[in-house]
């Protein structure tokens, strides 16, 4: 997992513009930082900080966290607005805008005090700006175009100063054109670490952004006008069976920071363990008013962290609980035809066309195992092989993944769980009574 970077090179201001003592930032003049750009969905190791505070970096779903500098005591960053292409899952593309060659952008960590200064380059056709969601800062950085400053227009950079007030879980998003920004899948992951490396330190730290997209089967572009028929329910902008597993070592204390920028709440559930939520993006949650879950709704704009100790070995399924969203490209319009009796039908329909197929009047399961021709750049609507066969899943699924024995630093998928002899559900073969079948 090693990073491939690639350097979109130092643009550096002529020594004349250092002159004057007038000048009120004297080091903006000398260059802007650095915009990394990272090309493949395959999430990069976490960036341990090589300077600066102790903390535990997280680990972005598919994605990265953007390197930066230190310039006379700021914390600079290079965001580059710019249209991407993202992977979803093998075999299909989506066209999107995001930042630094990827939907979500890369994941901002810095720390509780630090003094951030953020490039944002706008390379999209239209205008943009960023706003950063849940931070506590001066009214004129929040972002809002036209209400707290201009729009950045195409082929311009902003500069964007702010002191991190608080530690915690945020995010960032434009705000210009936002409906259709955010449709097109602009947004990215803000985490600042506490000041004291001991506060709410854990061994793993996840974090994912849930968002939508509605992609007709064929096409690359999402339709930015749908406002709740979507079909590509994605984490990171990825589906299932292309999303990361969480991986986490047995014993280890775990968080899973979620973000949820689509237009419906979505409930995460965990199987295998129950869990604390422990922060949203107004703050931590004090210990006396950490409440259980197993699931835990995320409303729209919102984050929520979670947190437990990885004491259950084992492969739990971690999901979106509206099963709609657990599935690929489909449609919503078609009939339901369980406990139909479609003999006579489908004699008639087969005299006009030779190879028709009967589907769901059993029940849709069988087309995890199916294999259907579909137009090019799509999704089958439920996918995926265990060890155990098809999974039937797609969207926003994956699976955390607790093994004994990891490396502390070791986020490499460890393959299926072998399970404990006499632990895995098992065929009754005694007695068994008859079933009969209609239809
Ligand atoms: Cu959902």
């Amino acid at each position: 997992m090693s990073p491939t970077i690639s350097r979109r090179g130092l643009i550096t201001a002529g020594a004349g513009a250092l002159m004057g003592a007038s000048l009120a930032r004297p080091a903006l003049s000398r260059g802007l930082p650095e915009a990394p750009t990272m090309a493949e969905a395959t999430m990069q190791a976490p960036l341990v900080p090589a300077e600066g505070a102790d903390y535990t970096p997280v680990a972005t779903l598919n994605g990265w966290t953007l390197p930066w500098r230190m310039k006379d005591g700021w914390k600079e960053f290079h965001l580059v607005a710019e249209p991407v292409v993202r992977e979803f899952a093998d075999g299909m593309n989506a066209h999107l805008w995001g930042y630094n060659g990827q939907s979500p952008g890369p994941t901002i960590e810095a720390v509780e005090g630090d003094r951030v200064r953020i490039f944002v380059t706008n390379r999209l056709p239209e205008h943009t700006t960023i706003h950063w969601h849940g931070m506590i800062l001066p009214s004129g950085m929040d972002g809002v175009g036209g209400l707290t400053q201009p729009h950045i227009p195409p082929g311009k950079t902003f500069v964007y100063e702010y002191t991190l007030t608080k530690s915690g879980t945020f995010m960032y998003h434009p705000h210009s054109d936002e409906m259709v920004q955010m449709a097109m899948g602009m947004m990215g992951f803000f985490v600042v670490h506490p000041r004291d490396p001991a506060l709410h330190r854990v061994d793993r730290d996840f974090v994912f952004l849930l968002n939508a997209f509605d992609i007709e089967p064929g096409s690359y572009v999402p339709r930015v006008m749908e406002m709740t028929d979507f079909n590509m329910w994605t984490i990171n902008s990825r589906v299932f069976p292309g999303i990361d597993p969480l991986v986490v070592g047995k014993n280890d204390r775990v968080r899973v920071r979620v973000g949820n920028l689509t237009m419906t709440n979505h409930p995460v559930h965990m199987h295998g363990y129950d869990f604390e939520v422990t922060c949203t993006d107004g703050g931590w949650v004090r210990p006396e008013a950490r409440w259980p879950e197993v699931s835990i709704d995320v409303p729209v704009g919102a984050m929520r962290a979670f947190e437990f100790d990885a004491v259950h070995e084992g492969d739990w399924a971690i999901h979106c609980h509206k099963s709609h969203h657990t599935m690929n490209a489909m449609g919503h319009g078609i009939k339901t035809f369980i406990g139909a009796d479609l003999r006579r039908s489908t004699a008639q329909i087969r005299k006009l066309v030779p190879d028709y197929m009967p589907m769901g009047h059993d029940g849709m399961g069988a087309m995890g195992s199916m294999e259907m021709p579909a137009p090019d750049n799509t999704l089958p609507m439920m996918t995926g092989w265990g060890p155990f066969g098809p999974i039937e899943m797609g969207g926003m699924f994956t699976v955390v993944k607790v093994r004994d024995g990891l490396a502390k630093d070791d986020y490499s998928d460890p393959g299926w769980f072998d399970h404990p002899e006499g632990t895995v559900a098992y065929e009754w073969t005694g007695d068994v009574a008859p079933v009969e079948r209609q239809g």
